[in-house]
Order: C-alpha cells, then structure tokens, then sequence
C-alpha cells in the first residue's frame, strides 16, 4: 500500500462540477475510507492567457495500484470526463489529474515522471498539498514548507467549502 498525491484541475465545461466528479470517481481508487480532498481553489492560468480560470485542488488516498496502474486509471476518468488532448502546451481542459507523488519513488520514464516534473514551482498545486499535509517531506528531502516559502500565491484564491 503507498499514498499517493494527485492534483486536480479543469477549466472548461463547470470546472467546479468536474472537479467534484473527479474525487468521487478517484474514491473508488483508494483503500476504503482512506482518502482525504483538501480545500479547492480557483487560479489564474499558468500558460496562455486567454483561457478561464482553473479550479485545483489536491486529493491523497492510500493505494495499491502501481504507479504506472493508477496512471492507467486516472487517465481513465480524464477521458471519462471528456478530456481531448490537443496539442497546444498548457491550455484548457475539461480535467487534468496529474500525479503528485507516489510513496518515495523517484522515477522517471516515457510515460511517468515522479515526482511530477513542475509541482515545486506551482502554488496551486503546492497550497492544497500543505492544507493536506503541511509537514510533508518530498523524496529529494525538500520540506514542503520551505518551498511554499519561495512561491506566490496571489493567483490563487480559496473557495468556500463546498
Ligand atoms: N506524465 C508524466 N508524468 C506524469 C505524472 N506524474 N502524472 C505523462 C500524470 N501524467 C504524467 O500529460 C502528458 C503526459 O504526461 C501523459 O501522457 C502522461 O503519460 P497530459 O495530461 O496529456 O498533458 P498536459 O497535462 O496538457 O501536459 P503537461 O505539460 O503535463 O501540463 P501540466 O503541467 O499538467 O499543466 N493553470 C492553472 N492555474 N491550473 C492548472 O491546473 N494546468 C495546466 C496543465 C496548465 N495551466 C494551468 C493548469
Ligand atoms: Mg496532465
């Protein structure tokens, strides 16, 4: 059994709505009763701009799929919920899960990259990552915390629990 970090994001087709399916559809992925979502937040979009705003948020569970079996399945839900791939970088989707961490391992490999590659350097990943778990080491040895410390965060606001 491992626990795993994903992120959360969608900004087409409710995004509030699609973020919402999405934890119901990763429940069934994790060990019964053992899945924690933290609080969402809405932000400005990393990449091109003229797109509407993301909801993330972040969801740790424990599991016992492989890494590369729980990258299988939460492809699944994106394409469940209508993901189109397109080929422009970094632009708007109806849900993108991304997988955060996975126990300690550090691995990389045509399909999986663990930890995710950008996770350091995103607030909207890295503030519902420490509402969930603010003492969080990461497998190179960073705290989280001092990574928060060196991240803005005035593109992200907190939503009201939903
Ligand atoms: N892949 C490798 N490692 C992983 C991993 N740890 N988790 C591979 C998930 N997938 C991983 O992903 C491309 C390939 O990455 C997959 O085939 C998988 O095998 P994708 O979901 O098809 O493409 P993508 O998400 O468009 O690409 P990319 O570069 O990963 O985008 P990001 O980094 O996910 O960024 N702005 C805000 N505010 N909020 C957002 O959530 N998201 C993006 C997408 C851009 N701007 C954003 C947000
Ligand atoms: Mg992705």
């Amino acid at each position: 059994m491992s626990r795993v970090f994903i992120a959360l994001g969608a900004n087409l087709n409710q995004p509030l709505a699609q973020i919402k399916a999405a934890q119901a559809a990763l429940t069934k992925l994790a060990h019964p009763n053992q899945i924690v979502h933290s609080p969402l937040y809405q932000s400005q979009p990393m990449g091109p701009a003229d797109q509407p705003c993301f909801i993330n948020g972040v969801s740790m569970f424990d599991t016992e799929l492989s890494p590369l079996a729980l990258l299988d399945a939460l492809q699944a839900i994106e394409q469940q919920q209508g993901r189109v791939r397109k080929v422009e970088r970094w632009g708007p989707r109806t849900l993108d899960l991304d997988m955060l961490l996975y126990g300690d391992i550090i691995y990389e490999d045509e399909r999986l990259t663990l930890p995710h590659y950008d996770m350091k350097q995103r607030a909207f990943v890295l503030y519902p990552l420490a509402d969930l778990a603010p003492d969080l080491v990461l497998p190179c040895g960073t705290p989280l915390a001092q990574l928060l410390l060196s991240c803005q965060a005035d593109d992200i606001t907190q939503l009201p629990s939903q």
